[in-house]
């Protein structure tokens, strides 16, 4: 038995202009590392091509995180997108969601000190805005190519002038994103990677000015945000950050709320496609965002927000109906349901995860998750 409901007044199923993007619907595909990668070289496989056009009846499907430079790379199988190899092998991806209707969103990534001094160019250490210790962990690959969690190398602080490269290699990467078929770019902001530790109070301990005080914290951001919007336009880049109190002491912060306002504020004049929320419950611990951050959150940014971090299709529905949120992002039930947004119409059942082939492999857990039959 399902339930039927009708498109019209079904809050998940109204059409949302997304910056340059009609988008038909709110049900939107999260970003998802999957670790299925080439190596050497960061180059997305064929099979991502298939993985990616079954599961475009999404809003929007936002890639999985995707390095801007060899630096910026903290997991092996990760794809990038800073060489013309990279671009074409992304090239059949992007056409291959087009081809069936799709609009896809490259996620740019750089993990700042979440990474390994084996993953870095010349094996140095990676970089982050501060010299601290670090309990995080990364993925490399075991000698069967398999993901094998691994303790972060120790990073090195940045010098203030390396942080221009770092803006032009966002920069670089939008130009390369454009060129591979992406409809936008969705700037990594969240999830405790680089722009994320240079906000977070306890990650940023500098002395220049991209530290101290949260206008100078969010420096970084910004700059990132406003170099992506003049390589390509402020309609086709979307931000993604972690708004909201942080599980990890690693990333505390001294003011979370206000200083998400803040962020917030800055970000409102500059005509974004979207603000894309991790969620604080997005690992199913912690407290969810309060109703109170939530309606001031929405009087600071008037522009698109999507929400992300276990939702269901109720609470997706309850959110939009609120106002809080525009659109929702699915991840663990996108994974295993590329037909989603079909079921939440219908009211069918989800197949389940399998978290076993979330990172690393091949096809099986991968492209081999069934769709819905309405007559089986
Ligand atoms: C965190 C959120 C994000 O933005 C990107 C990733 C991708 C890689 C994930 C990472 C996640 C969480 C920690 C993982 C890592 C791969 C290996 C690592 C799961 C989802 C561990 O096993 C600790």
């Amino acid at each position: 038995m399902t339930t039927e409901r009708s498109s019209l007044d079904d809050p998940l199923f109204r059409p949302l202009q997304v910056g340059a993007l009609a988008v038909p619907h709110r049900v939107w595909m999260a970003p998802l590392t999957r670790l299925r990668c080439l190596e050497p070289g960061d180059l997305p496989i064929p099979l991502m091509a298939e993985h990616y056009a079954q599961r475009a009846g999404a809003g929007l499907i936002v890639s999985e995180a995707t390095h801007i430079s060899p630096q910026a790379k903290g997991y092996a199988g990760a794809p990038g997108i800073y060489s013309d190899a990279q671009v074409r092998a992304w090239q059949p991806v992007t056409a291959a969601v087009h081809a069936v209707g799709g609009r896809i969103a490259c996620q740019l990534w750089h993990v700042g000190r979440i990474s390994h001094s084996s993953l870095q160019p010349a094996g140095l250490p990676p970089v982050g805005p501060s010299v601290l210790p670090t309990q995080a962990r990364t993925s490399l690959r075991d000698a069967q190519g398999r993901p094998m969690r691994t303790l972060c190398s120790p990073a090195r602080a940045l010098e203030v002038s390396e942080l221009p490269g770092i803006v032009d290699a966002y920069a670089a990467a939008t130009r390369r994103a454009r060129a591979a078929g992406f409809d936008a770019v969705e700037i990594h902001g969240a999830n405790g990677y680089l722009l994320h530790q240079f906000l977070a109070a306890a990650s940023n301990r500098r002395t220049d000015a991209y530290g101290g005080p949260i206008a100078a914290r969010m420096r970084l951001l910004l700059e990132v945000v406003d170099a992506c919007a003049d390589t390509w336009s402020a309609d086709r880049v979307g931000l993604r950050v972690s708004f909201g109190a942080s599980s990890s002491p690693e990333l505390a912060d001294d003011a979370p709320e206000a200083n998400a306002l803040t962020v917030a504020r800055a970000l409102a004049p500059r005509g974004l496609a979207y603000l894309h929320l991790s969620e604080p419950d997005w690992t199913g611990s912690g407290e969810g965002l309060a109703p109170a951050f939530r309606h001031a959150l929405r009087e600071a940014y008037p522009g698109v927000l999507v929400g992300a971090g276990r939702y269901t299709a109720e609470r997706a529905r309850e959110a939009l109906r609120q106002g809080w949120l525009d659109a929702v992002a699915f991840g663990r039930a996108y994974i295993a349901n590329p037909d989603l947004p079909e079921r939440f119409r219908h009211g069918a059942p989800l197949n389940e995860p399998d978290a076993t082939t979330f990172y690393g492999g091949g096809a099986e857990g991968y492209t081999d998750y069934p769709v819905w039959n309405a007559v089986s």
